[in-house]
């Protein structure tokens, strides 16, 4: 195979490449992405299914002038290895390598970060009316899977742009697929259009075949287009996209190099707001993916051969959530197109009926839920951190004026990794605990995060138990669940140097710090707090007389986080003379990496914590304590494991 991938390091020498190689660029391309994503994890099946269409687009446009904004973002390796990254693009998603996702600061070609879904349309009508009101003459073409056209923040920029009739395009890639099959009315009605191009071509056939018919055949042509005239409105392809103001072009096949550029060469040049239809196949080019397009969405490092994978494990929270709806018919799962990720696909395998998969609608998600709460039903509505950020006015607004009882399963709480700034789950601790009513969990372990999904059903207003990525810590499992005393923390430790305050998957890590703190003569109280919101004031008023030193610990940012709450319970009740260390997020954007990177990066392994609490008790005369190691037998070994 000549190396035609090689030769590029932009888009000017793609278009060296003459049109009949393109093809085979494509298969290099689709190699190299499985090659590197087969070690790296990543964006597989989305990625493999717009290499053609990400060519036609850098062959037929002019980015950097024209500017691409890709929703989601998690599809743009192909435009990374055509835009200077192709040399580092084994580093992708690795910690200072390339990111998986567009990033400005990364490359000129990268009109516009991403992560959320449904961003695209909005963002790229704003940069044409820059364009407009510079006077310039550039394209700008937004690139959105079906999965987030569905996201009600597409509608808003599509309803915006329409009216506007700005000269934009929108590609819609239709594979069919958010991360599993679609769901809703939209799919219902793209579906529709694909099987509408079916009609046509069935229509020209049966039209030859009735002309071919001696006298009468083209009596009865007259006769079906008069039948067809009458159900014209089913099979009119784009009817909403045209409602909506955009010019309907499609569907294409978009993996037919020459269609696509046939096509992207001509809208380019039309006026108005465009919306090209391009048809896809998730995974295309390596059978597994194609097989099973959500396994391979977002994958763990995979044998290429077989297609399996290195490591792969279920959330915990799936099989708990599954337990309490055996014992509770009023338990309802909620998922915003996560089903797989949250764990919620076997709730939803054993209860279709009390399972709803929304689509990539967070907002509606947690609207539905709390009507459902009026109604004496306990919904759950399992999420992942960064993405429930964008239904926060429906979580105070819908859920906790009212004060029901909804509760949120918070999954990828904390440091995410490799998937960087836009996927890290940061910023829930801070968001929630502002909420009036709101009872706010972190469990240490996945044993624990039982017992507080029970807690929380248990519990008659909204709560939230996040925790953290992964298949949990191995640690032995408890039959049956019992639910907690709210806004009671665990002491796991006593000691008179300083006090531990650590929440969530910062325990295990404090523990550890503290017996290493033992053998260095500091001896440490350590508690897992159990509850940001209500806080176990009676604990940690107590501990702030009793040793005077706290340490707060937790996979949040500062402001507004666990530690913050300590520091305000202090300072409300006169306090103040406590020294206290707060151990999490500065305030920054925490990029790409693994998990393990970024915690010891700030600080939050043992050992960082171990620095901060020798830092904080500083010179204070210490007392010779006697060596244990009875924690150490208590603690599991792999307490943070490289899953995902
Ligand atoms: C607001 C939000 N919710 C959920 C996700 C998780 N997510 C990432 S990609 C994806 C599916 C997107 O489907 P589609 O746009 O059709 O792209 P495809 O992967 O099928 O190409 C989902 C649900 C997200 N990125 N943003």
């Amino acid at each position: 195979m000549s190396n035609l991938l090689e030769k590029i390091n932009s888009p000017d020498d793609l278009k060296q490449i003459r049109k009949k190689d393109l093809p085979e660029l494509a298969e290099e391309i689709r190699e190299v992405i499985i090659n590197t994503v087969s070690k790296t994890g990543g964006h597989l099946a989305s990625n493999l299914g717009v290499v053609e269409l990400t060519i036609a687009i850098h062959y037929a446009f002019n980015a950097p002038v024209d500017k691409i904004i890709w929703d989601v973002g998690h599809q743009i390796y192909t435009h990374k290895l055509l835009t200077g990254r192709r040399e580092r693009f084994q580093t992708l998603r690795q910690y200072q390598g390339i990111s998986g996702f567009p990033l400005r600061d990364e490359s000129i070609y990268d009109a516009f970060n991403t992560g959320h879904s449904g961003t695209s349309i909005s963002a790229a009508l704003a940069l044409a009316k820059a364009r407009d009101v510079r006077g310039k003459n550039n394209s700008v073409i937004a690139v959105i899977g079906d999965g987030s056209m569905t996201a009600g923040l597409s509608f808003e920029g599509l309803n915006h742009a329409g009216a506007l009739n700005s000269d934009m395009i929108v590609i819609l890639n239709d594979n069919e697929m958010s991360i599993s099959p679609n769901v809703g009315a939209l799919s219902v009605h793209l579906n529709r259009i694909l099987t509408g191009q079916l009609f046509n071509k069935m229509r020209s056939e049966i039209e030859m075949i009735l002309k071919a018919i001696p006298r009468i055949g083209n009596q009865m042509v007259k006769f079906a287009e008069r039948v067809e005239e009458a159900i014209k409105g089913i099979f009119v392809p784009g009817r909403l996209f045209e409602d909506l103001g955009f010019k309907y072009v499609g569907p294409i096949d978009g993996h037919n190099i020459p269609h696509l550029l046939e096509t992207l060469n001509s809208v380019k040049k039309l006026k108005g707001s465009i919306l090209v239809h391009v048809v896809t196949k998730k995974g295309k080019g390596y059978a597994p993916a194609e097989k099973e397009a959500d396994s391979f969405h977002g994958t763990p490092p995979f044998d290429i051969e077989t297609g399996s994978f290195i490591k792969k494990n279920a959330p915990p929270s799936g099989k708990t959530l599954l337990d309490l709806g055996r014992e509770d018919e009023k338990i309802i799962g909620i998922t915003a197109a996560m089903a797989d990720g949250t764990g919620l696909d076997k709730f939803a395998a054993e209860f279709p009926h009390r399972f709803y998969d929304v689509g990539i609608a967070e907002q509606h998600a947690v609207t539905f839920a709390a009507g459902l709460a009026t109604e004496g039903f306990k919904p759950v509505v399992a999420i992942y951190s960064t993405f429930l950020q964008r239904a926060y006015d429906q979580i105070l607004h819908d859920v906790c004026i009212m004060n029901l009882p909804v509760t949120f399963a918070i999954d990828r709480a904390g440091l995410v990794g490799e998937d960087g700034p836009t996927h890290q789950g940061l910023f829930d601790i801070s968001y929630l605990r502002s909420l009036p009513n709101m009872v706010v969990m972190a469990p240490k372990d996945e044993n624990e995060m039982r017992h507080m999904l029970k807690t929380a059903f248990d519990y008659p207003g909204p709560t939230a138990v996040r925790y953290s990525r992964g298949s949990g810590l191995g640690v032995p499992i408890d039959n049956e669940l019992i639910a907690l005393k709210i806004g009671h923390a665990e002491v796991l430790r006593e000691g008179e140097d300083v006090a531990i305050l650590a929440i969530g998957n910062a325990v295990y890590p404090a523990l550890e710090a503290a017996v290493q703190l033992e053998l260095g003569g500091i001896d440490a109280t350590v508690v897992n707090a159990r509850f940001v919101k209500p806080l176990d004031a009676e604990l940690i008023r107590k501990l702030a007389k009793k040793i005077g030193i706290i340490v707060t610990v937790e996979e949040n940012v500062l402001q507004g986080g666990f530690g913050s709450a300590v520091l305000e319970y202090l300072s409300e009740n006169g306090l103040t003379d406590v020294r206290v260390r707060r151990i999490g997020i500065p305030d920054e954007f925490v990029i790409h990496g693994s998990p393990q990177i970024l915690r010891k990066k700030y600080g939050l392994d043992r050992d960082g914590i171990l620095r901060a609490v020798r830092e904080v008790v500083g010179s204070r005369t210490l007392r010779k304590v006697s060596v244990s190691s009875r924690l150490s037998r208590e603690i599991p070994h792999n307490h943070f494991p490289d899953i995902r």
